[in-house]
């Protein structure tokens, strides 16, 4: 007779009720849960460890499904005696938010698994990057945008704009290698003492704002200078009957005018530029770039021509009217106007008043006018309105909202900002997964008839994609602000369709024709400089779970991804 053959069969019994003494203390029951373990055989401890590490490996495997909604409510967990060493290495690094005592294995093999993937998908975008780089290093160095197909590159201003869009981005994914070439680029050959008409919107935020936000995150003075340089020779554009700025502005000569069929600008261009000149005029103490700014939000604040706080398209550089009256939108060349009072607000400390009061009202116009509901699956979305007729059109451009949006809401604004945030970031999300290669188009829209099948429709001339930020912006604030990892798990997906259909193998990615056509999406052979100034950088700061990687607290987002800082309070 063999005593240990009895230990292949396991005999666990627990004490009943009517068993005598319960004993309910922690060190019984570790003492008794180690006993049992031990109790057990070589063969069944091997069995459980082996069905451990392939729930491990299943978890992995199937992790955005399973975790997802665990992920959402990050456990809190008490601290009660020394963390885990694996979690005290995840707080310190800033990755999770909890404090794992002994018994909190679950959460902290949850966190973990989310660190892991926080990494990878970080990885990603760093990789995206720097194979966006090496096309524009290895063929449109020092130019404004990569044609990656053709292996060559188009000019807009002369400027090297990709890559100035692109250093601050550079900095916050920590490629330090390649944000020290392009500094020296900056350093050596940028000038711009050159003869070229530049548009005053677009160079303001992709230059002017670039600089500025690279100088506060480095402390390097050289793009301080350059932000002063651009910053002096853009003012000519405010010379007009109106101060309403014109649209170009010659850099060289000192020379601004407006587009020659028109002596209107964009409403959304003049009402854009004001984060960027007020920063200057603090970091300079030099007082016209602010004044010039704050004198067009004083005349737009003023004028006639507004439909519960919605404005128009076009502002006349004459006599500072409104003009081409009675179609509102916040899409094309009104979006950023709403953004800006929001953010300038925010920038200044929350004490200029008329902004904040501008943009409430301007949202509850959004509310009344623009706000529809789609059919079959009541995708909330913002359409637009010409001379009292609604339109169910939308563009993708008004997908910056939901961030937007949120971020008010963080700064205290109503709480059903952030409700209708999460709806239509529901419906930008929509817009890409619905499309065959899962990237948005351009401009959808969306049917309101009951018995419609679909949700949207796309035109046939607005099927391309621009590599454009915005949706990736607005997950990035709802992630931010409210914790929920969902987000991340659309912007990875999303990522993967970019990484699919608009990567070039050579080096860069492009912008396409046709989101229809899985096959044959049609590139357009052109990288924007945004791809790599906005959208990179909101994938990575999505993919972050570091709430101090740039505090939404500390910065303010220009309408171009740089960050500048919320201005001290003074008071
Ligand atoms: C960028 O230049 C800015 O985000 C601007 O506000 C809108 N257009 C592009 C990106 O789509």
């Amino acid at each position: 007779m063999h005593l240990s053959s009895r230990q292949d069969y396991v005999s666990i019994s627990f004490a009943g009720q009517g068993s005598g003494s319960y004993n309910n203390s922690k060190q019984w029951r570790r003492q008794s849960c180690w006993r049992k373990w031990k109790q057990l055989s070589r063969l069944q401890r091997s069995l459980i460890l082996f069905i451990l590490v392939l729930l491990f490996i299943c978890g992995i495997a199937s992790y955005p499904s399973v975790t997802e909604h665990l992920r959402g409510k990050t456990p809190f967990i008490s601290y009660e005696s020394e963390p885990l060493v694996g979690c005290q290495n995840l707080l310190k690094a800033g990755i999770i938010e909890c404090q794992c005592n002994k018994d909190c294995f679950p959460f902290t093999f949850i966190s973990f698994v989310s660190f892991v993937l926080e990494s990878s998908w970080l990885e990603a975008v760093q990789e995206a990057f720097r194979h966006a780089w090496k096309g524009y290093k290895e063929f449109a160095w020092g130019h404004d945008e990569l044609r990656p197909i053709s292996k060559s590159y188009s000019e807009w201003f002369g400027l090297g704009l990709t890559l100035i869009d692109a250093l601050d981005t550079m900095w916050i994914l920590d490629l330090k290698e390649e944000f020290e070439e392009a500094k020296s680029w900056v350093a050596t050959e940028l000038t711009f003492n050159k003869n070229v008409d530049v548009n005053l919107f677009e160079s303001t935020i992709r230059i002017l704002g670039g600089l500025l936000s690279t100088y506060h995150l480095t402390g390097d003075t050289l793009f301080l200078d350059k932000a002063k340089d651009i910053g002096s020779r853009l003012m000519p554009a405010f010379n007009t009957p109106s101060k309403i700025p014109y649209s170009d502005v010659n850099i060289g000569k000192g020379i601004a005018h407006p587009p020659r069929w028109t002596s209107d600008s964009t409403v959304a261009e003049v009402t854009s530029i004001q984060l960027e000149f007020r920063e200057l005029s603090r970091l300079t103490q030099e007082p016209q770039y602010q004044a010039a700014v704050a004198e067009v939000m004083k005349q737009v604040h003023k004028l006639d021509g507004k439909l519960d706080g919605l404005v128009p398209m076009f502002i006349n550089t004459n006599n500072g009217q409104f003009t081409h009256q009675g179609i509102y939108t916040l899409g094309a060349r009104a979006d950023s106007y709403y953004e800006y009072l929001l953010k300038q607000w925010i920038q200044g400390g929350k004490k200029e008043n008329q902004l904040l009061e501008d943009y409430l009202q301007a949202i509850e116009g959004v509310k009344k006018n623009l706000l529809q509901k789609s059919s079959p699956n009541g995708l909330t979305f913002v359409g637009e309105l010409s001379h009292g007729q609604f339109s169910p059109k939308m563009d993708h451009l008004v997908c910056f909202l939901p961030g937007t949006l949120a971020l008010g809401a963080h700064n205290g604004l109503p709480a059903d900002h952030m409700d209708l945030a999460k709806e239509l970031m529901e419906t930008c999300y929509q817009m890409y997964i619905q499309m065959e290669t899962g990237l948005s188009p351009e401009i959808v829209h969306f049917n309101m008839h009951q018995g419609s099948t679909r949700d949207i429709d796309v035109k046939l001339a607005d099927r391309h994609n621009l590599l454009r930020p915005e949706t990736v912006e607005s997950l990035f604030y709802l992630h931010r602000l409210t914790k929920d990892h969902k987000y991340q798990d659309w912007g990875w997906e999303i990522l993967q369709n970019f990484e699919k259909y608009t990567k070039v193998s050579s080096g860069g990615y492009t912008s396409i024709n046709n989101v229809r056509d899985p096959e044959y999406p049609s590139p357009r052979d052109k990288m924007e400089s945004f791809f790599l100034g906005e959208t990179l950088k909101y994938f990575y700061l999505l993919f972050s779970n570091n709430t101090n990687l740039i505090s939404l607290d500390q910065y303010v987002f220009n309408t171009e991804a740089h960050p500048l800082p919320i201005w001290p309070s003074t008071a």
